[in-house]
């Protein structure tokens, strides 16, 4: 009897991580927007955000406040800087709950929030992505944890887990007096990457207005 309870536990706990799902979201791929911006998830499944050119956040945030971080638990990915294609770097979250779950775009240069950039997770009847984004436009600017946590920063294309723990080596220190600017702040990322990519971001810069200007 006790045999077939375990076997019965452990087949329930096999057939339950067998069906998570990892839910892919582009992160500013088409402008100012999450890819797909509405989605559905169950518990367990994992939420994969790709960053896009050229410097994207996600952050956890309240329906009741948005553009700002969660008051309690949530998920911060930190700034990921690139200049073309996609960062070396996916963020992963865990659903553990199938209430709603805002995120938002934390960078503030162009609005990305205030903008619409925003995105649910098991959005209902009273907490819809619509009221979240037609309240973000009375927001003056976004805000983000200092650090990153509430996921993985997991180098893209590969199952290797570069920061396991939930502040991640390439957190950046981010502050809100440095301009609420991400450009700036990826200059003081600890991670080598982050640095020359925003060296990089700051060459597309020149060579932008160099064509604008010539
Ligand atoms: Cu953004």
């Amino acid at each position: 009897m006790r045999a077939t309870t375990f076997t019965n536990a452990a087949v329930l706990a096999l057939a339950s991580q067998a069906s998570a799902e990892t839910i892919k979201i582009d992160v500013g791929a088409n402008g100012l927007t999450f890819t797909p911006d509405s989605v559905t998830a169950k518990v367990h499944d994992i939420l994969e955000f790709h960053f896009h050119p050229i410097n994207h956040s996600v952050v956890m945030g309240d329906f009741a406040n948005p553009c700002q971080p969660a008051k309690t638990g949530g998920f911060f990915s930190g700034f990921q800087p690139v200049s073309s294609g996609e960062a070396d770097q996916v963020f992963q979250v865990t659903v553990n709950s199938t209430d709603p779950i805002f995120f938002y775009c934390s960078q503030n240069t162009f609005s990305h929030c205030i903008s619409g950039m925003s995105g649910v997770v098991n959005a209902n009847s009273s907490q819809t992505l619509d009221a979240y984004q037609k309240a973000a436009k009375s927001e003056k600017s976004a805000s983000n944890p200092q650090e990153v946590f509430g996921g993985r920063l997991v180098t893209s294309g590969s199952s290797t887990t570069t920061s396991a723990a939930p502040a991640a080596t390439t957190s950046c220190t981010v502050s809100s007096k440095s301009g609420g600017n991400g450009y700036k702040r990826s200059d003081t990322c600890s991670g080598a990457g982050s640095v020359s990519a925003s060296i990089g971001i700051v060459g597309v810069f020149t060579l932008g207005m160099a064509i604008l200007l010539s």
